[in-house]
């Protein structure tokens, strides 16, 4: 099987299992397993923030950052198709209490200006605003890149109104590398950022926060609560550390897979690719085809390519590192075969 479902299906690389198996480890609830210490930082160092912490998932990372940073009844501020409001189980309202306002993006990015005009003024009938999250790259958009200067922007309104920005970056190095700019053009626009090491960078679990001293000390006690204080999680950082350290340079591979998709796809009567493949992702309408996207889906699988339905009408491909181009034109000639 092809497997485009998503970079979330990697499987761990020789170096990360043997990493695991030699990892130094200890307590981390204790602060005593030196392989998470080195891991978080090094992402801090990497990410450009004070302090890291190193979480299961990207959802747990966004909760937590959410949560740290808010209070029940709060509003937040992010866009209408962001993973923290359309893919996390409705977390912020169960956990954090908090109400959500959506702005509609063009490829992911809220306009700043509609962000600065959905601040909340100081009324007793109004909830506060307690923060703002960017997603980038942004999942549902296809893996836009949200500049750094629409972050910058943002970030500008933000500090006017003394709101925080949360990024959720699961995919944030793709937009570094796609881009060939340091990661840090991007996180020195906002207070705080998670990062997957689960999905391009191929680590079998986790995620990183980061931001300052003072926000990673509230999130340690808020990971602890929710059940994510874990004991000698180095077998976990350990492959994180090996995905963090050396994986991030190759996600130009993935994009130029999903470029060669993205191609294939062009060329085949009925199906329209409707984003502009800026990183890993390709975004196709296949109605023109005849095929809802769940018999679309079918379809591929029953030729040995998988690929996760978007919508009604809409399909995802994600490239990644255990897809080598060989396969990615072997899927190609699948599609352009239908
Ligand atoms: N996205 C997954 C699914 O949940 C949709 C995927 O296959 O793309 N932020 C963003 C932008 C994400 O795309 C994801 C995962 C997460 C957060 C959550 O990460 P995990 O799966 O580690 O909780």
């Amino acid at each position: 099987m092809i497997d485009l479902r998503s970079d979330t299906v990697t499987k761990p690389t020789r170096e990360m299992r043997e990493a695991a198996y030699e990892a130094e480890v200890g307590d981390d609830v204790y602060g005593e397993d030196p392989t998470v210490t080195k891991l978080e930082e090094a992402a801090a160092r990497i990410l450009g923030k004070e302090s890291a912490l190193f979480v299961t998932s990207g959802t747990q990372g966004n909760q937590i950052a959410v949560l740290t940073h808010t209070r029940p009844g709060n509003e937040i501020i992010l866009e209408e198709n962001s993973h923290i409001f359309y893919y996390e189980s409705g977390a912020v309202a169960a956990f954090a209490g908090v109400q959500t306002r959506t702005i509609p993006g063009v490829n992911g990015a809220m306009d700043p200006a509609c962000v600065e005009a959905a601040m909340r003024d100081e009324d007793q009938h109004f909830p506060e605003t307690g923060l703002i999250c960017v997603e980038n790259t942004h999942n549902r958009a296809g893996g836009a890149i949200i500049s750094p200067e629409n972050m910058h922007a943002i970030y500008s309104v933000a500090r006017r109104n003394s709101v925080p920005v949360h990024v959720d970056g699961a995919r944030l190095f793709n937009a570094a590398a796609a881009s060939g700019m340091d990661i840090k053009k991007f996180t020195s626009h906002c207070d705080t950022v998670q990062i997957c090491l689960s999905k391009g960078l191929g680590a079998p679990v986790g995620s990183i926060i980061a931001g300052d001293h003072s926000f990673i000390k509230r999130a340690r006690k808020w990971r602890k609560r929710l059940g994510g204080g874990l004991r000698q999680a180095g077998l976990i950082a350990a492959p994180g550390l090996v995905a963090l350290t050396t994986m991030r340079d190759r996600l130009t591979e993935d994009h130029d897979k999903a470029v060669v998709l993205k191609e294939a796809l062009q060329s085949c009567n009925g199906i329209k690719v409707v984003n502009d493949v800026d990183t890993n992702i390709v975004v196709a309408n296949v109605r023109g085809k005849g095929y809802s996207s769940e018999e679309f889906v079918q379809v591929l699988k029953d030729k040995g390519v998988l690929i996760g339905g978007f919508g009604k009408d809409t399909v995802r491909f994600v490239t990644h590192y255990d897809l080598t181009m060989e396969e990615i034109h072997f899927a190609a000639k699948i599609l352009k075969s239908l």
